[in-house]
């Protein structure tokens, strides 16, 4: 028997914060995706795999059906659009947060008072967007696909917009968080058809997700 449930995860934080929801719903996943080079893992339940994409690829399967259902960053989500997709929990998982950062040196709150237009670096276009449109400040933005943090180092922006958990990359690079953007966390996606056709399977299985996640703090 083929499977007929597939589910979209991210190596690191994503798959190991979902593990444990996957244990509550009685799914075990047989490799380690650490130690194994398959994208496919199959779990104690015959009818369930696991494929394991990259964290931004997460929304796109889901959406043209590559997979059934999916975790993702809201962050990945904001940025995807959304579209096609049925979000039916924030599994608290993941958590951290979009915040503007600067040279430890730089007069952030001076450039925002005086109107200065803001070189801004982020992977996150979209947020920043959105963002600094709703403060009224003008930006030009530097699309990135990795390490933000150098960006004011080198002279490339004066801010980012990144993820920040515990800060400690954003002190150990000479920045300062000066703005907070909004909390994130990681949520379960659930492509629109298979949720009609698929029902009576991934029914109990959010149902059992929504059972296992622990309350925001
Ligand atoms: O790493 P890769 O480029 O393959 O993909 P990715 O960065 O999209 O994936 P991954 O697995 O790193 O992140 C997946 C999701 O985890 C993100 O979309 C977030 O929703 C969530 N998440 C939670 C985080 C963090 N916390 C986090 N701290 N994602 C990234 N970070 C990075 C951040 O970008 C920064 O470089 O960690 C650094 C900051 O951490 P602190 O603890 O030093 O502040
Ligand atoms: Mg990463």
């Amino acid at each position: 028997m083929s499977p007929s449930i597939t589910l979209a995860l991210s190596k690191g934080r994503i798959f190991d914060e979902t593990l444990p929801l996957l244990r509550a719903a009685g799914i075990e996943v047989l490799e380690d995706p650490e130690k194994s080079r398959k994208l496919i893992l199959p779990t104690s339940q015959a009818d369930v795999r696991v494929v394991l994409v990259r964290a931004t690829d997460v929304p796109t399967y889901v959406e043209h059906g590559g997979a059934d259902l999916g975790v993702t960053g809201k962050d990945t989500l904001i940025e995807h659009g959304g579209q096609g997709l049925y979000q039916p929990l924030d599994l608290n998982i993941a958590r951290c947060r979009v915040s503007v950062a600067v040279r430890a040196d730089f007069d952030y709150a001076s450039a925002v008072r005086q109107g200065s237009r803001l070189r801004v670096a982020t992977k996150y276009t979209a947020i920043a967007r959105e963002f600094f449109a709703s403060k009224g400040v003008h930006v030009d933005l530097i699309k990135l696909y990795g390490s933000m943090e150098l960006a004011p180092l080198t002279g490339l922006a004066d801010a980012i917009v990144d993820l920040v958990s515990t800060g400690n990359t954003l002190k150990a690079n000479n920045l300062i968080e000066v703005e907070r953007i909004m909390d994130i966390s990681s949520r379960l996606v659930v492509n629109q058809a298979a949720l009609k056709l698929k029902q009576a399977r991934l029914r109990p299985l959010i149902d059992a997700f929504a059972r296992a996640v622990e309350p925001a703090t």
